[in-house]
Formats: structure tokens, sequence, C-alpha cells
């Protein structure tokens, strides 16, 4: 069976986004194949973070994969920083990687481009992401466009360590969804949907109260031509408003265009708000018996077991092949 491994940083509450770009993902295709979710958090703090906020979110994420339906019989769930080797293998992976190639990653490129005094962390964030992939010899990544550039990297790193060690590593391949691979804000639907936005009225949280919810679809901007079109390019709100619809309802998106291209922007927006709404009623309602429950633990300790034997055996080999051994 082949594998797919995914994870999502717990630097701020799952949204929308995350939930189209990669939850949803793992969640239809957890039937085929070997499934494996994991929380980056060693990657959350390569920009600070409250230390009791970030606990607390850790496992809040933990019970979101669960309440999004990710079944932890059919996924391994764990930690990265609960498995000591993702970090070693890291390293091991900075140093057959070049400053060039690194400093060409655009999500690096971005926010420091704003002239913020960043962390070394954030710099090699990708090879760590890279260690996490390739630890597990995962097949597929699926991830939104936006981490498209960080799997390829993991590709380029995999390629030349097996050239120049022998075959060690599976070559992983992206895994982008044909809708919803970018998820706009609602406010700036040029820019992509982020738990790290400024603006709480652009980006819709997977534990927010469905009725904001509701409004913040309700007054999405759109533009004034009041035709109902997917036009990703020209008429950017609309376009996403249908891709939500799409990607929730798991439609295409010409049917979605099709079915909604009699209806003014605002009963559009009332049918998007009211697809969103139940799927958030429906999230948070599992999310209350799980965290209630000693589930979050459970699959988290098996998680753990599983994952640290595996990764063992695979940095084992690794050091072994680069001569890290008596
Ligand atoms: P931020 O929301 O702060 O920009 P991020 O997207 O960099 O964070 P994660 O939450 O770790 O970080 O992302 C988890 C996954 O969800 C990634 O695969 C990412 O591509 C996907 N994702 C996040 N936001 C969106 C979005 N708006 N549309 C589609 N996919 C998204
Ligand atoms: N960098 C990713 C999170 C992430 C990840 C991974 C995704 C860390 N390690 C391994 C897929 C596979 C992000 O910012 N969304």
């Amino acid at each position: 069976m082949k594998k797919t491994l995914t994870g999502l940083k717990p630097s701020g509450e799952l949204t929308l986004g995350s939930l189209i770009g990669a939850i949803k993902q793992m969640r239809d295709y957890q039937d085929n194949y070997n499934s494996y979710l994991f929380v980056p958090d060693l990657h959350a703090i390569t920009v600070p973070q409250d230390p009791e906020e970030l606990k607390a979110r850790i496992r809040k994420n933990v019970g979101l994969y669960l309440a999004c339906g990710i079944d932890p019989h059919k996924n391994t769930i764990y930690l990265q920083s609960e498995n000591l080797y993702h970090a070693n293998l890291s390293w091991v992976l900075e140093c057959t990687t070049y400053m060039g190639e690194a400093s060409r990653m655009t999500q690096y490129k971005d926010k420091t481009s704003k002239g913020e005094n960043v962390s070394v962390g954030l710099f090699t964030y990708p090879i760590l992401m890279a260690a996490d992939i390739l630890l597990y010899d995962a097949d597929y990544v699926p991830v939104g466009i936006d981490q498209k550039q960080h799997v390829e990297l993991a590709r380029d790193i995999a390629i030349r360590f097996n050239k120049r060690f022998g075959a060690t590593f599976n070559i992983p391949e992206p895994l982008i969804p044909p809708t919803g691979a970018k998820i706009m804000d609602l406010q700036e639907p040029t820019k992509k949907m982020s738990k790290s936005s400024e603006n709480y009225k652009g980006t819709i949280l997977l534990l927010d109260d469905p009725i904001q919810a509701k409004k913040k679809i309700m007054s999405a901007v759109t533009d004034s031509e009041n035709l109902v079109k997917y036009d990703p390019i020209n008429k950017p709100g609309i376009s996403n408003l249908l891709t939500i619809y799409a990607c929730l309802t798991d439609t295409k998106i010409e049917d979605v265009e099709t079915k909604f291209q009699d209806y003014n922007y605002g009963s559009l927006k009332k049918e998007v708000a009211l697809v969103v709404a139940n799927t958030l009623t429906s999230i948070q309602q599992k999310y209350q018996e799980i965290i209630s429950s000693n589930i979050i633990d459970e699959v988290l300790d098996a998680g753990r077991i599983k994952t640290t034997q595996e990764a063992a055996t695979k940095l084992k080999e690794v050091y072994h092949k680069v001569g890290l051994e008596r």
C-alpha cells in the first residue's frame, strides 16, 4: 500500500483552508493509503510562541484532525517533537543541502522580505520538513499549493542523497487538490486564507461560532459585476466562494458554476454560508466528544511508539550510509 504523509503546524488555529488543502485530502485517501498525519510542532517554534498556548493548540489540533473525520484506525497520528529522530535526520540532511537551494524557498523569502528579524530555524524549516517526509519513505504528500516547493526540495534532497550514498530514501510526490489548493482570504481574495492573518473577517477558523462564520461569508469581498462565474483571475472573490462550496459538498467546480449561474451574489453567499456553517457545526460536535474522552492520548501514544521504531531503523541506515558508526 502506498504511503501518504502530511502535517499542519500548530502555530495558529486550523482554518477552512487547512481543512480543504490538507485534512480533507487525507480523509479522502485514508481508505486506500497507509496514512501518516502528524503535528509539526517543532515547525511551529520557528516563530515565537507562547508555551501554554502552543501546548493547548497541539492537543486541539489532534482533536480537530479526528473531528474532521480522520479515522485513528486508518491513520498513524503523532507529534513531531515526541519523536527525536526527526531533528536528527534533519541535521544530516542540512549537511547535504546547499545554501543556494534553501535560499530559494519562496515562503522564507516572503517572510524575510518584510525586513523582520527571523530565526535560523525559519531558514532550515524546509529541511526539517524533508526529514519528516523522508524518514518514513512517504510516497505522496497531500498539501496546499503553497507547500509544493517544499515537497520538491524534499525530492531533490532525497535524489541527491541516494546518488551519493546509495538507494536510501523513497522519492515523494506532492499531492495538490485540483480544486481548493489555495482557499483565499474572504476580505482580500488575492491572498491565501491564513491562520496568521490579521483581519479575522477574512479567515474562517474550524472552531469559529457557525453564526459568525456565516456572517464572514455574507460579508466576503466580491466584485461589482453580479455575474456568477468561475474565473479566479478576474473574479477571485466569487471563484473562492464557488471553490469553498465545491470542496465542502464534493461537487465538481463546473457543476457548482452551473448550479449558481442565475443566482445573484447575495443568494449565492447564503448557500455557501449554510454549507460552511453546517460543516463547522458537525466538526465542532465531534470535537466536543473527542476532547472530553481519552482518545487523544491513546492515539498519540500509539503513534509515538510506532513511528519511533520505524524512524530509529531509518536513521540507523542513514548513519551507516554516511559513516556515523563505530
Ligand atoms: P498559515 O495558515 O499560517 O499560512 P500554513 O498554511 O503555512 O499556515 P499549515 O497550517 O501547517 O501552515 O498548513 C497546513 C496545510 O494546509 C498545508 O498543506 C497548507 O498548504 C494547507 N493550507 C493552509 N492554508 C490553506 C489555504 N488557504 N488553502 C489551501 N490549503 C491551505
Ligand atoms: N511546512 C508545512 C507543515 C509541515 C509538513 C511537513 C507538511 C511540516 N512538515 C511534512 C507535509 C509534510 C506547512 O507549513 N504547512
